[in-house]
């Protein structure tokens, strides 16, 4: 294991912590009103072991024992979402009301992420009006917590909840619309600008966003393989980071966009104070090969202008993303070049693996290699102002259910008991080693 030379010392004031989301710990689905997420799990065939969020971690009724976890762990700040489905119910924000005194009270930064996939059962973010709704939802949750909250992130991956819920259909809601799903793009784009402008409203000056990226690698040298690999690198990359830090779509893709693109372009690069970057692998992209392809869980039909392909050489996760920490660095170093000045101080929002295991030697492994990748973009003079491990506790994977274990605490849900991982105590020596 790679951690006996100790982790350089990051720069003072660097925020470390642990990100968790609402549909995915909480539970207590009779509290709120349905999400998205409810139909989609109830739709036969759709998550892989047949589970559903309905009582997950029952954090709502556990929320105390975990804040005690997150104050032993030492963490700084911890990174959560705000069920939007949960604040439309009666009483709904007094549990997140509750959640911050309790996390203010042990000493850890509330960090709230304000969309994180759960959409109201009754919205569509095929329609422009959701980002409308969006901006009322953040105004009315900015009124009541941010006399304690003063870090805020607008949405989480509008990347992936396009892609994966409106493409190609392996998340909600379940739409495979292929490149018609871009409106859902444009349209997450867009609720991020008006939020940004309703927490302003408010008083809020320390916002950011949570965005998927990676380096993409093309699969050889040829030019076909280059240009698939340079398309998917907008498609996940430049899509979401050119509007908000250049104002303006990567070419070929506003003309695809609806409404007055121009415009809503002003409102999406509204300035944030920094940029939250959530980073798991790099993804090898070469030319079509005309057939479906099954990758990491997720089907992508043959018609698409890519293909993913396997990374060899490097060991993979339970999941089966390769573990290529250097990847990291190469990232923040191809953002630096990229956006320059344009771009804030980062923090990576994300980061982690799913293993099995109470003794994950591998996760600490990979945690501890991307953390020493991190410093290495620090040293090259990226400024990273924070890390977040993926995530405090096992629970709902998507449309892997609970057969993906990305937690540094460990949970039976059968009985729902929490024990820390081997992973827990190295962060938590981490954490006192970079204070002290
Ligand atoms: C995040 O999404 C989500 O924000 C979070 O809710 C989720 O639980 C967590 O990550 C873990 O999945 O097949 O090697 O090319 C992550 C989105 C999409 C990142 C797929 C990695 C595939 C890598 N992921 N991607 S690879």
């Amino acid at each position: 294991m790679a951690t006996t030379n100790p982790i350089p010392r990051f720069p003072a004031g660097f925020l470390w912590g642990v990100s968790t989301s609402a549909h995915q710990i909480e539970g207590a689905v009779d509290a709120r009103e349905p999400s998205v997420w409810d139909l989609f799990t109830a739709e036969p065939g759709r998550v892989r072991d047949g589970s559903t969020a309905a009582v997950a971690c029952d954090h709502v009724h556990r929320h105390r024992e975990d804040v005690a976890l997150l104050a032993d762990l030492g963490v700084d700040a911890y990174r959560f979402s705000v069920s939007w489905p949960r604040v439309r119910a009666e009483g709904g924000l007094d549990f997140y009301n509750r959640l911050v005194d309790d996390l203010l009270a042990a000493g850890v930064r509330p960090v709230p992420t304000l969309f994180h996939w759960d959409l109201p059962a009754d919205l569509d973010w095929l329609e422009r009006d959701t980002a409308e709704r969006f901006a009322e939802h953040v105004a009315g949750v900015v009124a009541r917590l941010g006399d304690r909250v003063t870090k805020w992130i607008t949405l989480n991956e509008p990347a992936e909840h396009t892609l994966l819920g409106h493409a190609l259909g392996v998340h909600a809601p379940g739409r495979t619309l292929l490149f018609d799903a871009l409106p859902v793009a444009h349209h997450q784009l867009l609720a991020h600008g008006l939020a940004v402008r309703a927490l302003r409203a408010a008083g809020a000056f320390d916002i950011g966003i949570a965005n998927s990226h990676g380096p993409t690698w093309p699969a050889s040298d040829d030019e076909a393989d280059v240009a698939a690999a340079d398309f998917y690198d907008t498609l996940l990359n430049r899509l979401f980071a050119d509007p908000l830090l250049l104002g303006r779509y990567p070419e070929g893709v506003g003309e695809l966009m609806p409404g007055d693109v121009e415009a809503d372009l002003k409102t999406i690069a509204e300035p944030i104070d920094w940029y939250g970057i959530n980073y798991y692998a790099p993804t090898r992209v070469g030319a079509p090969q005309g057939a479906e392809i099954e990758f990491g869980g997720v089907r992508m039909p043959a018609e698409l202008p890519f293909s993913v392909r396997e990374i060899e050489g490097y060991p993979v996760t339970d999941f089966g993303w390769p573990v290529v920490p250097e990847a990291l660095t190469e990232l923040l170093a191809l953002f630096h070049g990229r956006y320059g000045d344009q771009l804030p101080p980062v923090v990576i929002t994300e980061n982690g693996c799913a293993y099995e295991g109470l003794d994950d030697a591998d996760r600490i492994t990979y945690l501890d290699g991307h953390v020493r990748a991190l410093h290495r973009a620090v040293e090259a003079g990226v400024d990273v102002r924070g890390y977040f491990v993926w995530s405090l506790l096992d629970n709902f994977e998507w449309a892997e259910g609970y057969g993906r274990r990305f937690g540094l605490v460990h949970v039976d849900f059968g009985t729902q008991r929490r024990t820390p991982k081997a992973s827990y105590g190295w962060y938590r020596a981490l954490l006192r080693e970079q204070r002290g």
